[in-house]
């Protein structure tokens, strides 16, 4: 295959050698809060205050962090590879784009968008947001993080549908696997003949679906196989 087409899904534990926090790791966000209190509409209905602090505190963290080699070597092939290569990413932060990627594809929305629940306006989230904001767009008090919490839909699925569709490759870095739709991507690459890659620290609950697994550290795995794609 000459130019490969290719689709990547990274998942926290590209972030993880940058100093954020992964959910599912031993002390991992999901271990010091409770999913339905911080990443669920009806969370956030119940105690915006909670939610908004907690967004809060992963935005900071996230502002002073600084992209590791795996985010490089990803924005490395994006500029040279010859084929098409889309990124997915679940996560929030903004180390893709730090580490020098364009285009970047948050299925699972950004820290630093805000949304505004009456009328679906986007506009650059403040460092630190307030619960009942008032919508630069309507004024309505209804700014709210702009993150695909659990039951909601994640962002452009028929554009990830398409990739995958179209894919030569698919590799999943960082994830665990547990959160659909993004877990059930390596079933669709594979139904189409796509070669399919995990590279992780641990085995992903879906790692018996890979054709290739890899484990290591991101900033370690993902610049070799970069090479490689590369040639
Ligand atoms: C939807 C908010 C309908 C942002 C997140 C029962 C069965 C199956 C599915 C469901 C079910 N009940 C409900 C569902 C659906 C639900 C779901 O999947 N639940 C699961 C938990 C059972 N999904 C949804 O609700 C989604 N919406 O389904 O809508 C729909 C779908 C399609 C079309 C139309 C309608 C919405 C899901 C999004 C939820 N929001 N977060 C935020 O706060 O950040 S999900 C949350 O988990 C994060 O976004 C994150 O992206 C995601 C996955 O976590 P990972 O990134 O994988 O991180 P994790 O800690 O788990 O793993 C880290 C990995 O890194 C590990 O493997 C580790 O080994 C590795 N690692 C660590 N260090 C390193 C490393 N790897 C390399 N190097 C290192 N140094």
């Amino acid at each position: 295959m000459a130019h490969p087409s290719i689709v990547i899904l990274t998942g926290a534990g590209i972030s993880a050698e940058s100093g954020l926090g992964t959910f599912r790791d031993e002390g991992g966000l999901w271990a010091q809060h409770r999913i339905e209190d911080v990443a669920t509409p009806e969370g956030f209905a119940r105690n915006p205050q909670l939610v908004v602090d907690f967004y809060n505190a992963r935005r900071a963290q996230a502002a002073e962090a600084v992209p590791n080699a795996g985010h490089i070597a990803l924005a490395r092939l994006q500029a040279e590879h010859k084929g098409d290569v889309l990124l997915v990413t679940q996560n929030v932060d903004d180390l893709h784009e730090k580490g020098g990627s364009e285009d970047v594809l948050h299925m699972h929305g950004a820290l630093n968008s805000a949304l505004c629940s009456a009328c679906d306006h986007r506009w650059p989230a403040p460092l630190e947001m307030h619960v009942a904001q008032a919508c630069p767009n309507c004024a309505a008090p209804t700014a709210r993080p702009d993150i695909v919490w659990f039951g909601e839909i994640p962002y452009q699925m028929d554009r990830i549908q398409d990739a995958l569709e179209r894919a030569d490759i698919f590799a999943a870095i960082g994830t665990s696997g547990n959160v659909y739709p993004a877990a059930g991507f390596v079933q669709m690459a594979t139904h189409v003949g796509a070669k399919t890659v995990e590279m992780n620290l641990e085995p992903g609950e879906n790692v018996a679906l890979f054709e290739d697994v890899r484990a290591g550290k991101a900033s370690e795995t993902v610049p070799k196989w970069v090479d490689e794609i590369l040639g």
